[in-house]
């Protein structure tokens, strides 16, 4: 196993660990609900805005936040599944690089 494996490997381990942590907050550990993915983001509803511990990566106001989580239940079952999260991370960090690459540069 090559070196870049092995870290992808950690790094996919994190992500699933992080999954779990707020997916069985509302009974099913392996999905995460609308709300659940809403505190994951560390999203206040009473801001137009997502955030991550990093800063703000865009403003929007709640009814998008609707229109996003629907884009990233793919099969359309209610809920977001670890394969649909995945989808979201890389979203995320598209949209990290392309704001703030020349800021930070890590993702
Ligand atoms: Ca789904």
């Amino acid at each position: 196993v090559s070196a870049t494996m092995t870290d992808l490997v950690k790094v996919m381990f994190e992500l699933k660990s992080l999954f779990d942590k707020y997916a069985g907050k509302d009974g099913d550990p392996s999905s995460l609900s609308k709300p659940e993915l809403a505190q994951l983001l560390q999203i206040d509803s009473t801001k137009d805005e997502v955030s991550t511990k990093d800063g703000t990566i865009f403003h929007q106001e709640s009814q998008l936040m609707d229109k996003f989580f629907s884009d990233l239940d793919s099969d359309k079952d209610g809920v977001v599944n670890f394969q649909e999260f995945v989808v979201l991370v890389a979203t995320l960090c598209t949209l990290m690089l392309t704001n703030t690459y020349f800021q930070s540069g890590n993702c």
